[in-house]
């Protein structure tokens, strides 16, 4: 099993949608293997955004995901990582299909509602960059074999 990050932005906090996209998760049959609200700094967005610091929009990246605390969660299950993105969709929401988060929930690139690690790499680096161990708890719902076939969970 995998388990990667989810940041539910503060565009989502401040249209009300957090119960909303929680449930979206947990209804796809994903865990929500951890969870908890916490204001983001420059200091950490930076690091999350190492890869954009040099483009033009980085301030107003920097300023709209500090505007509100933010929701980070840790969300489990078979190819969550790939399974995750295929859910958020593209990072401009005008081009996100429907069906998507960001495809149902979103009108802009910047403003886009969630963020999802891109690969198995850096999701094991971005729960690490907002998660102690401990606050990421190792269980399964009752439902899970009804979500998978035996031979799944094996992966
Ligand atoms: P992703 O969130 O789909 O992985 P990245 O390219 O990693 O997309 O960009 C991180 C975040 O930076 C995006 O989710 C979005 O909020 C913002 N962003 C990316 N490209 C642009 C842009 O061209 N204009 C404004 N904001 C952008
Ligand atoms: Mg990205």
């Amino acid at each position: 099993m995998e388990t990667t990050l989810v940041i539910i932005k503060p565009s989502a906090v401040q249209r009300e949608l957090i119960g909303l996209i929680v449930n979206r998760f947990e209804k796809k049959g994903l865990v929500i293997a951890g969870m908890k609200m916490m204001q983001l700094t420059e200091e950490i967005l930076r690091e999350h955004y190492a890869h954009l610091v040099d483009r033009p929009f980085f301030h107003f990246l920097l300023k709209s995901m500090m505007a509100t605390p933010v929701v980070v969660m840790a969300v489990k299950g078979v190819n969550a990582v790939e399974v995750v993105r295929g859910m958020t969709g593209a990072t401009n929401s005008r081009k996100a299909v429907p069906g998507t988060i960001r495809g149902d929930y979103g009108m802009s690139g910047q403003e886009n509602i969630v963020h999802a690690s891109d690969s198995p790499e850096n999701a094991v680096i971005e729960l690490a960059r907002f998660f102690r161990p401990e606050e990421i708890f190792d269980y399964m719902p009752l439902v899970t074999p009804a979500l998978y076939e035996p031979d799944e969970l094996k992966m």
